[in-house]
């Protein structure tokens, strides 16, 4: 008897404390090297969000630069241009992506330059799951990254 009932109590704390578990997680992290004298980079992820509901990222910083920008590409009359938005909404069981020519994070006023293989430790902040830690794994100079150099 009394160990059905610990069983029964560990099960209800076993429920009652999923709601603490991470909604989100981030995968593939990674950032692109950068050529010597730039002052940006790009940063990019894919967010999965394992909740019921939809969570939306909100900002993003890192000690490696001045600050963390989140932007998107749009297509301006035949030209892409990158802006600035106020957040990434993330659907309930489901996915943002941001990738190379898409959303992407922008690493503004880079203090050193970004060498492949490094990692850089990137705070995100989501409206619902709060501060999230990730860990930026550089990558090697791609050729999109001429965009960028443009900021
Ligand atoms: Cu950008």
């Amino acid at each position: 008897m009394k160990r059905a009932f610990s069983i029964l109590l560990f099960s209800l704390l076993g429920f009652s404390s999923l709601p603490l578990l991470a909604q989100v997680a981030i995968e593939k992290p990674w950032a692109r090297a950068t050529a010597p004298g730039a002052s940006v980079a790009g940063g990019y992820m894919l967010i999965r969000n394992r909740g019921a509901a939809g969570d939306r990222l909100v900002s993003a910083s890192s000690p490696v630069s001045a600050k963390v920008e989140l932007h998107v590409h749009i297509n301006d009359n035949g030209v892409m241009r990158m802006r600035e938005v106020r957040g990434y909404d993330v659907p309930a069981k489901g996915a943002f992506e941001l990738k190379p020519g898409g959303a992407h994070l922008m690493f503004m006023d880079i203090k050193r330059p970004f060498k492949e293989g490094e990692k850089l430790p990137v705070k995100l902040k989501f409206e619902k799951a709060g501060e999230v830690d990730a860990e930026f794994q550089v990558g090697g100079l791609g050729g999109a990254s001429t965009a960028h150099q443009k900021h």
